[in-house]
């Protein structure tokens, strides 16, 4: 071992800054004795499952609306900092254990799992410095190599838009791309179409809280013929080029059993969704559904992955959180074949490991993903590459919140030269019309 990997931790401080809503969240410095440190700023959700690690807000109603964090800044500054200081900052898993212990609850309340996470994510990011690595490289070694496909979201609705779509997202997945890199050209070109479409049609082009165009509209069959158009004027074969993704979060419009798809319209019940998202998928190339229903309506998302589980990726945001107990009883129960992965729904990084890690010992695919309330940090493109996720999920193209994530993915490609992977449609494998179509 050299010297460096000896390095231990020396100081833990964290901060109250603002998230890409103008909400407060914290970020956190560490540093180690070898003079290395290393910070991260922690995300927050607006559509976020109930069984989520709990967000520690300070409820002080006179500041920011309640939504202060000084509390959870005070937990790292105080009784975190005391109980990882001369730690190892290279032992990842010994300090999140010392953080779940120190915490002592299931959920993650008594010191918030933002502090947690914080602590957490800045602790890999001062132990890559202090060997001289890259944050992917340090976590992933020399096998990690494979660059997430991107779904990006260029129509959001839902909580992050409201008056536009109910369904939250509406993403374009570059799978024919050969390349992350022109991935996100494809992306970028297509975002932009789309924005020229929508001008002279007449809406406003503004947009929501992931960067994409939030439109009034109300059926999803608007939303995606729009998105064809787009794809077709950016000079793309919809299908093999580019293909869509969508995230209903559905918890959102569920109620007493029913789901209120439409506006105005009558809510439908679990197999009424079932049958529209099965119309969807013999009229548009969707890859990937992700809460098509409720995270509490097992018996519906049972039915959904046996009807479609072979067509397209089901993937489970609200329904695993992020968390290796919903996610077991999804693979013992055969409810959907994909997790959606989000570092602040589970609080720390070991945690996020095992998630990623079980889905795949399980052939379930794994999403790497951001919230709806971003930061300048990057970690999660990292994270994706460091553990061959394959997929990654980080808003559109358009404000730095989100784009930052994909520069960090494009330097990232950039410095693994010939040694980068770039799966394209081979990462959809449960989607053999796709991937048949995209010719591999
Ligand atoms: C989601 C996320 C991110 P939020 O539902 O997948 O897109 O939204 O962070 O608001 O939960
Ligand atoms: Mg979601």
């Amino acid at each position: 071992m050299s010297a460096s990997n000896d390095a231990v931790i020396v100081d833990v401080h964290a901060r109250e800054i603002l998230d890409s809503r103008g909400n407060p969240t914290l970020t956190v410095r560490l540093a180690t004795s070898h003079g290395a440190a290393g910070e991260a700023a922690v995300p927050s959700g607006a559509s976020t499952g109930v069984n989520e690690a709990v967000e520690l807000r300070d409820g002080d109603s006179k500041r920011y609306g309640g939504k202060g964090v000084l509390h959870a800044v005070a937990n790292v500054n105080g009784p975190i900092r005391d109980a990882v200081k001369g730690m190892a900052v290279s032992d990842q898993r010994a300090l999140d254990d010392r953080l779940i212990a120190l915490d002592g609850t299931l959920n993650k309340s008594k010191l918030g799992a933002n502090a947690l996470l914080g602590v957490s994510l800045a602790a890999a990011h001062a132990g890559a410095n202090a060997r001289d690595q890259q944050l992917y490289q340090y976590l992933g070694g020399n096998d990690a190599v494979t660059l997430p496909v991107p779904m990006m979201n260029v129509i959001n609705g839902g909580k992050h838009a409201e008056g536009a779509l109910q369904f939250q997202e509406v993403m374009i997945v570059p799978l024919g791309a050969p390349t992350l890199r022109e991935a996100v050209r494809y992306g970028a070109e297509v975002f932009h179409q789309l924005g020229k479409l929508l001008k002279k049609k007449g809406y406003a082009t503004t947009v929501g809280d992931e960067g994409g165009y939030a439109p009034p509209l109300r059926h999803l069959d608007e939303a995606l013929g729009l998105l064809s158009d787009a794809v077709t004027a950016a000079g793309y074969t919809l299908g093999k080029d580019i293909a869509f993704a969508l995230d209903p979060a559905a918890s959102e419009f569920h109620e007493d059993g029913r789901y209120l798809a439409v506006v105005g319209e009558s809510p439908l019940d679990a197999s009424g969704m079932i049958d529209l998202y099965e119309r969807l998928l013999h009229t548009y190339p969707v890859v990937s559904i992700e809460d098509g229903l409720a995270e509490d309506d097992w018996r519906g998302w049972s039915e959904l992955t046996a009807r479609l589980g072979d067509k397209v990726q089901l993937v489970g945001d609200d329904l695993f959180v992020t968390n290796v107990s919903f996610l077991q009883r999804g693979i013992d129960e055969h409810v959907a074949n994909a997790i959606l992965v989000k570092v602040n729904q589970i609080g720390t990084l070991s945690e996020t490991i095992d998630a990623v890690r079980l889905a795949q010992r399980n052939a379930y695919n794994a999403v790497i993903s951001h919230r709806s309330g971003e930061t300048g940090d990057t970690t999660i493109a990292d994270i994706a590459v460091a553990l061959n996720a394959g997929q990654i999920k980080t808003g559109s193209l358009s404000r730095s919140d989100r784009v930052e994530k994909y520069n960090r993915l494009m330097a990232i490609e950039e410095k693994l030269g010939a040694a980068a992977k770039y799966p394209g449609a081979g990462v959809f494998r449960a989607c053999s019309s796709v991937v048949r179509a995209a010719g591999s």
